[in-house]
């Protein structure tokens, strides 16, 4: 996949693209990360890229004629049929299913823009979607470009490796991720839990969705309400319901604490089976 960046910041957002999983599938040829210097198509003594807003108040606006020959010129070297993405907070809200649908395409144009705003006749004219990485203000759009970046060039074939299949496209798929643990076996008195040193390939996997799909629903039942639950994940779910409850209470229709500060309601004690619930 070939992506360009068009930017006021062209090293910020090399820079962050020569490290880590991103990097090493640029290095294999994976991926192509080309940027675009928005200064670079000013033609005035002062290379002049903002201006005032019409109607007054604080701040600047991005300037349309050299974002939009920017933005022409990056185009110019992506295959046909790679859309002009401008990160923006009144854009549609990049999801995983957002960086499915992107990494599937042959190329892709991040606009990332600066100040208060870009003119809004260089959106008009120069992008084709609007993403938002969430409801916060950023001082800049170079910063979502690279978390798109790196949600969409993960999911391409060959960039990872056995941690994908056994995880994204996996059981727990739309689940928050269960916890993990390395050695020691005991660190400052917490203990791993046991299920994980048992042996045992079935009882572990079966643990793991388990703690995916109560996590999930403790501090993100916005989520099991988008994705939904597979048979195995719904009837560890009631189990896990059951269990906190003290009595056979079922999912549907439950109301419950949205606990997103983190699920501190079990006791710590992670050994012994399944839930932790107290
Ligand atoms: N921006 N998701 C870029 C954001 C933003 C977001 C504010 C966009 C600043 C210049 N972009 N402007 N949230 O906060 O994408």
């Amino acid at each position: 996949m070939q992506i360009e960046v068009v930017t006021l910041f062209p090293e910020m957002v090399r820079g962050a693209l020569a490290h880590g999983v991103v990097g090493r599938a640029i290095e294999r040829g994976l991926a192509r990360v080309g940027t675009e210097d928005v200064r670079a198509h000013t033609s005035d003594p002062h290379r002049t890229v903002d201006d005032r807003p019409y109607g007054g108040g604080p701040g600047m606006v991005l300037k349309p004629e050299p974002l939009l020959a920017a933005i022409r010129a990056a185009h110019a070297r992506l295959p046909a049929g790679s859309p002009r993405i401008c990160l923006s907070a009144q854009g549609e809200v990049f999801d995983q299913a957002s960086a499915h649908e992107l990494a599937g395409l042959p190329g892709l144009l991040l606009v990332a823009g600066r100040y208060e705003g870009i003119d809004e006749r260089a959106i008009e004219l120069g992008m084709d979607r609007e993403l938002s990485i969430g409801d916060y203000v950023l001082s800049g759009g170079e910063i979502p470009a690279l978390a798109v970046i790196d949600a969409v060039v993960r999911l391409l074939p060959g960039v990872l490796g056995d941690e994908r299949s056994s995880i994204e496209e996996s059981f727990a798929e739309g689940l928050l991720d269960w916890p993990h643990y390395t050695r020691p076996e005991v660190f400052e008195g917490r203990a791993v839990p046991q299920v994980l040193l048992s042996g045992n390939h079935a009882a572990v996997r079966r643990w793991r969705l388990g703690q995916s799909v109560a996590r999930t629903w403790s501090r993100r039942p916005d989520l099991l309400a988008l994705h939904g639950l597979a048979a195995e994940a719904s009837g560890l779910l009631n189990e896990y319901l059951a269990a906190r409850a003290g009595g056979g209470r079922k999912v549907e229709g439950e109301s419950h604490e949205q606990d997103r500060s983190g699920n501190r309601e079990e006791p710590h004690d992670p050994r012994g089976s399944g839930f932790q619930a107290g």
